[in-house]
């Protein structure tokens, strides 16, 4: 007894519902703590797997464990993310239905790692063939393709997922995986021009300048010193201790064969890589009249991938000129990114039309706060608050309402719903997107001061709304005249208002049609709506895509990996409690526990349920003539179910331990087989 006191001690419990009901946050926190100081980073709250980074390599994703982990019942086991994956997979294949993971945590919290992991397993794990074992490849080796055009250092993670992702892996009926489908959420091209202090551009840039072969380099036009690129020196960091460039090159160029990328893809694809950083070395000098004009033709020639005639003269000024050369090399590389993903989606689609379930993940990147935020840091966050709204109403909210409606008995639990941080941002007419919007349609005369005054006008009140001028003494202090501030779900995050996007250089556009590159051209085509109709603005289309994310999460079961990062410095064995305190209240995960806890593990219609078990009570088997309801009742009596294990809804069973109907479930599969055998036994002598 003392033994298995220490030990337990030592380590913790691995199920939060498992400590003393009236857990506090320190509680909870104790037991994170400890079990992360013993290299246990895995902890469930029911169903749901929090993770915190341990920021070192751990021995616990060997075949041997995935092999462990494989068609065992959820709770029998230590908790683990293979533990998680196999429960989706084997329900998905019991009740053939679609399901999603939804990893969430803040930027470095091991969102994408996690991801990475659940691919793995069932790259592992899933019945292999030759054909199978093509796509499982082509899913697996999408990863690091992806992630060299889709991540980049930041101040918070060496690899920081710089898009958003949400991929289907599509199984048969055997459990097969074959196919897969990615779509990618507003990528931060605003990198590809200008990296903070600290930070890099995408991996891919200096993965080439880097490792590239010296015949393709030569081909290119490009020398092996990332120092001689504009876009690559601003963050002034090219060379990061975690990250080796070099062989992550040869990584990518395996991925892109096998992913079936043709050798002219492929030098196009560079071809486009090497033009960007062409472009970022161009140079304007001014003419007698103060316009921009280029002299050195060099540069141009390579950046466009097209020949000029020499001595170009634009009707811009310099800066002008500036801001249209790197608004050319966003849409460059924003547009081949999508490309990018239209090509692998095309290497992972399934050909067969047969009916398949399909396992989503979406790895998104994590709410962020930088000293200076602008845009793009706005629609992360705002896409942060999204899911966290979703996680609020998948669980705390559906839960209670099912529970009220089902005529269940049940003390509400009291949490924040941050449904009111999401209208300030999406409302119609009056959210800061909508405001946004109106202010692009005045090109010329909106400035941030402008926009700045008009949310001031419109959403000034806001208990979640900050600036210079309105909100309390205390949270305003510190605000510029042109900053604003939000109080999001995660935290206090101050933006820049210079949100306003609204130039478009169709001049330039119709030249990119030009090149010679056929990415390019396919990315610029000449139907393009041009500035005649006006097109939607970024933060519409991001909003719209969320919405149709949402869409597409709600219609299938959803399940939860919750991340924790354990310290700012990226580093293994620190545990900052106030940081980690801040977590597990933002994430609500002590709401969770106590509804989890108060709450039902499992709930089945009366009919399901009865259908499925009726076999194990002689008074329901074979025939049942009353109510569903009734006949559950004397199912479970015949089962000797305690009362304070389950309780009757109007239309439901609701069942509080996972152990009460994994014990129904094995008694079912016992006589299953009793069954069989008597079937076989009496039709033997026929
Ligand atoms: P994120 O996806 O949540 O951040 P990552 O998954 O990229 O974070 O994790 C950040 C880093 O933490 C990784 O590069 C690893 O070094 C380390 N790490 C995370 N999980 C593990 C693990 N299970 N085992 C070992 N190391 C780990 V962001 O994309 O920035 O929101 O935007
Ligand atoms: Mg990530």
């Amino acid at each position: 007894m003392e033994a298995s006191l220490t030990a337990r001690d030592r380590v913790g419990i691995q199920d939060f519902v498992l400590l003393d009901p009236h857990t506090s946050e320190s509680a909870f926190l104790d037991n994170l703590r400890k079990r992360f100081h013993e290299n246990l980073i895995y902890t469930y709250i029911g169903t749901l797997l929090v993770s915190v980074n341990p920021y070192k390599e751990l021995d616990i994703y060997s075949k041997k464990q995935m092999d462990t982990y494989m068609g065992v019942n959820f709770f029998e086991l230590p908790p683990h993310i293979y533990a998680l994956a196999d429960n989706v997979f084997r329900t998905m294949q019991s009740e053939f239905n679609n399901h999603f993971i939804l990893i969430s945590g803040e930027s470095g919290a091991g969102k994408t790692e996690a991801s990475k992991k659940i691919l793995q397993f069932y790259a592992v794990s899933c019945p292999s063939t030759k054909l199978l074992n093509n796509v499982r490849d082509r899913l697996l080796l999408s990863n690091p393709v992806l992630e060299a055009f889709g991540n980049a250092k930041t101040l918070k993670n060496d690899n920081s997922s710089r898009f958003g992702k949400y991929m289907d892996i599509q199984f048969d009926h055997q459990g097969g995986a074959v196919g897969g489908h990615i779509l990618s959420y507003l990528l931060e091209k605003s990198r590809v021009v200008h990296q903070n202090h600290g930070e890099r551009n995408f991996h891919i840039f200096y993965q080439l300048v880097e490792g590239g072969e010296e015949d393709l380099l030569r081909w290119l036009g490009l020398e092996r010193n990332c120092k001689n690129y504009r876009y690559l020196v601003q963050g002034d960091c090219a060379k990061v201790s975690s990250i080796n460039d070099k062989s992550d090159w040869k990584t990518v160029r395996k991925a892109l064969s096998v992913i079936e990328f043709s050798e002219s893809d492929t030098e196009h694809l560079f071809g486009i890589i090497a033009s960007v950083l062409h472009l970022g070395n161009i140079k304007f000098d001014v003419d007698a009249r103060g316009y921009a004009t280029l002299n050195n033709n060099q540069e141009i020639c390579w950046g466009f991938l097209i020949r000029l005639k020499p001595k170009q003269r634009s009707p811009f000024s310099v800066d002008h000129a500036v801001y249209a050369r790197d608004a050319l090399a966003k849409a460059i590389y924003g547009r081949t990114f999508n490309w990018l993903v239209n090509k692998i989606n095309e290497s992972l689609a399934n050909k067969d039309s047969s009916r398949k379930t399909v396992i989503g993940l979406l790895d998104i990147y994590g709410f962020e706060v930088f000293s200076v935020n602008s845009f793009e840091q706005f629609c992360i966050n705002y896409c942060n608050e999204k899911l966290q709204q979703l996680f609020i109403e998948l669980t705390l909210k559906s839960e209670q309402e099912e529970y009220e409606m089902e005529g269940i008995e049940w003390e509400p639990v009291p949490y924040f719903n941050n449904k009111i941080i999401c209208d300030l941002v999406e409302e119609k007419f009056r959210g800061i997107i909508s405001l946004l919007d109106e202010e692009c349609l005045r090109p010329g005369e909106a400035t941030d001061i402008t926009f700045l005054e008009k949310m001031e006008e419109k959403i000034g009140g806001h208990p979640h709304f900050v600036t210079h001028k309105l909100g309390d003494q205390k949270t305003r202090k510190t605000l510029d005249r042109g900053d604003f501030r939000l109080l999001h779900y995660a935290g206090e995050v101050t933006y820049c208002s210079d949100l306003l996007d609204y130039y478009s250089f169709p001049v330039i556009f119709k030249v990119m049609r030009q090149s010679k590159n056929a990415i390019i051209k396919h990315c610029f085509p000449s139907t393009e709506p041009d500035s005649k109709r006006r097109p939607e603005t970024v933060v519409t289309q991001f909003k719209s895509s969320l919405v149709g994310l949402t869409e597409i999460l709600m219609s299938k079961e959803p399940w939860y990996v919750r991340c924790i990062k354990p310290n700012e410095a990226k580093q293994p064995g620190h545990f900052n409690d106030v940081l980690v305190r801040h977590q597990v209240k933002y994430l609500g995960l002590m709401e969770h526990l106590r509804v989890r806890r108060a709450g039902f593990a499992y709930r089945r219609k009366y009919e399901i349920f009865l259908q499925r078990y009726k076999p194990l009570c002689p008074d329901t088997w074979p025939n049942w003539k009353g109510t569903a309801a009734e006949g559950v009742q004397l199912l479970i009596k015949h089962l000797g179910y305690k009362p304070d294990e389950y309780k009757m809804g109007r239309t439901k069973i609701f069942i509080r331990h996972p152990r009460t109907l994994f014990a129904t479930e094995d008694a079912f599969q016992v006589c299953k087989h009793k069954l069989a055998t008597r079937i076989q036994a009496k039709y033997k002598g026929f």
